[in-house]
């Protein structure tokens, strides 16, 4: 029996990510749940230095950073696959990753979604209104892109779900819980039937963010 490890603190959409592919799996594994701030502490940044989460350790090996932790998972328990095998397919699914990393989570998600939802509702500090509004025209090319990307295929990489997928999602759930994100994804015809899709699964299901952050905004 593997013994699977992950730290983070729940809300994290990259922390969802990581849970969501366990679960997709079916792969058991412990949560070290972790309160806002504990990830700076001197433990855990021996963990991860850049004091972000999450974080992994499987049988002893440890690992950050989520698209790896997701690669690594998909190649050592490849049941289902979760990356597609045709090499087109699997270049939209690494292309739509990129998107979420360079672009969406860091110009868009984390100013929007942290002056919107996590500061607010979680820290109890009020939203930088302009940061929110410098953040919008990247957001606006995000969206068209995925939109763009994802056209009249059920999921990123085609027929079947992928890396991509889960970690979009992840993300799109949590944002859609404030006015700019719901907007953004319900104007792109095709992605709110995609996320539809998604959630319904159990492994989102079972994932769920904590209750104070899908308060209706
Ligand atoms: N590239 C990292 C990004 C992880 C990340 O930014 N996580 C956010 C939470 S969703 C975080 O740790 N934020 C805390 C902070 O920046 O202090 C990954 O893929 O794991």
């Amino acid at each position: 029996m593997s013994d699977i490890q992950v730290f983070g603190i729940p809300g994290s959409p990259f922390l969802r990510s990581v849970e969501i592919t366990l679960r997709e799996k079916g792969l058991d594994y412990q949560l070290h749940a972790m309160r806002p701030g504990e990830h700076k502490s001197e433990d855990y940044l021996k963990r991860h230095p850049f004091g972000r989460v999450p974080a992994f350790e499987h049988d002893g090996f440890s690992i950050y950073e989520t698209q790896a932790i997701l690669r690594y998972l998909d190649e050592v328990f490849p049941s289902p696959p979760l990356t597609p095998g045709n090499p087109k397919a699997r270049a939209r699914m690494n292309q739509v990753i990129g998107i979420i990393e360079w672009y969406f989570f860091p110009k868009a998600a984390a100013p929007i979604g942290f002056n919107r939802i996590i500061g607010p509702r979680l820290l109890g500090v009020a939203g930088d209104e302009a940061a929110i509004a410098d953040a919008m025209p990247v957001a606006r090319t995000c969206f068209a892109e995925l939109g763009r990307l994802l056209g009249e295929k059920p999921y990123f990489g085609g027929d079947s779900v992928s890396l991509a997928d889960i970690m979009l999602a992840a993300q799109l759930d949590l944002f859609g819980e404030c006015p700019e994100g719901r907007e953004l994804i319900d104007g792109t015809a095709n992605l709110r039937p995609w996320l539809k899709r998604m959630t319904a699964r159990p492994s989102f299901a079972a994932t769920q963010p904590p209750p104070m952050l899908r308060e209706a905004a």
